[in-house]
């Protein structure tokens, strides 16, 4: 199975291409990679972060690709920089993924309520277009809330849930799973939907938060759909070793640019 992950190189700090590529490795998949820009370090808790942007080239590699016939089982996208990038996606999509691929968008550009600092509301039209053909898009509520235009709202009752899983479905994706989903102060978790069934996993919360921890997450949900399991158990998984990974780090106070989920899948390997 060959799975091209599309988003950035953030060269320190554990998010985006830099954890997708191992995490998918570790479960069995060949990856590919077009990365949409390269930085420094990621956007948020640096400052003078260095980027150079990569548009240009994309176009160059999906056609070098498209004559050398590679094709791909699953496209899967995150962070993207500039709204430039979203028509060579799409056109990536159309001429290198095979036909029973699956396109997957985790529309990586917002949380708690706000557009990560070097992005502009441009972002949120682009995802809006990956997300409408979608197999499956991971947002979180706040990226839920722009790609729908809901309010955002820190905790949830089942009734905003079910309104934003409804109308991130009616954009035109297959399956939701909307993630950082918390009915309650002491609880987080991820839903399904597939535009019948809801499918839930709530954990406790951990007391910290971390960056990154939604490309980890997202790159789990990749991984074991990939590997035909459940939904059930892959939501139950992805949650699970995003918790993991926040413990193993929360108490190293040097360490609060991502999480340790290295830990995690060295755990994973001996059991
Ligand atoms: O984790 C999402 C992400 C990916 N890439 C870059 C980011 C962020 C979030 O801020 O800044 C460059």
């Amino acid at each position: 199975m060959k799975v091209l992950t599309i988003q950035d190189i953030s060269c320190y700090g554990q998010c985006s291409t830099t954890v997708a590529l191992p995490i998918l490795s570790h479960y069995g998949l060949e990856t590919a990679i077009l990365p949409s820009a390269i930085l420094s370090t990621h956007t948020a808790g640096f400052k003078d972060f260095t980027v150079l942007d990569l548009t240009d080239e994309m176009p160059k590699i999906i056609d070098h690709w498209y004559h050398e016939g590679i094709k791909f089982d699953c496209i899967y996208t995150g962070y993207i920089g500039d709204k430039r990038q979203f028509d060579y996606i799409l056109k990536c999509k159309d001429l290198l993924l095979n036909p029973k691929g699956l396109f997957i968008v985790d529309p990586a550009m917002a949380d708690n309520g706000k557009l990560y600092p070097a992005l502009n509301t441009e972002i949120i039209f682009g995802m809006r277009k990956l997300c409408m053909q979608a197999d499956y898009i991971i947002p979180n509520i706040t990226e839920g809330a722009f790609l729908t235009g809901n309010d955002y709202k820190e905790i949830q009752d089942s009734e905003y849930i079910n309104k934003l899983l409804k109308d991130l479905f009616d954009l035109g994706c297959k399956n939701v799973i909307l993630t950082g989903v918390q009915e309650d102060a002491d609880t987080i978790g991820a839903v399904a939907y597939d535009g019948i069934t809801r499918t839930y996993n709530i954990e406790v919360k951990e007391d910290k938060s971390y960056h990154g921890t939604g490309d980890i997450f997202s790159s789990i949900i990749v991984a074991d759909i990939m590997n035909n399991k459940s939904i059930k158990d892959t939501l139950k998984h992805a949650c699970r070793f995003v918790i993991d990974a926040i413990r193993k780090t929360s108490s190293d106070d040097t360490h609060s640019y991502g999480v340790k989920y290295e830990e995690v899948l060295k755990d994973e390997i001996k059991d």
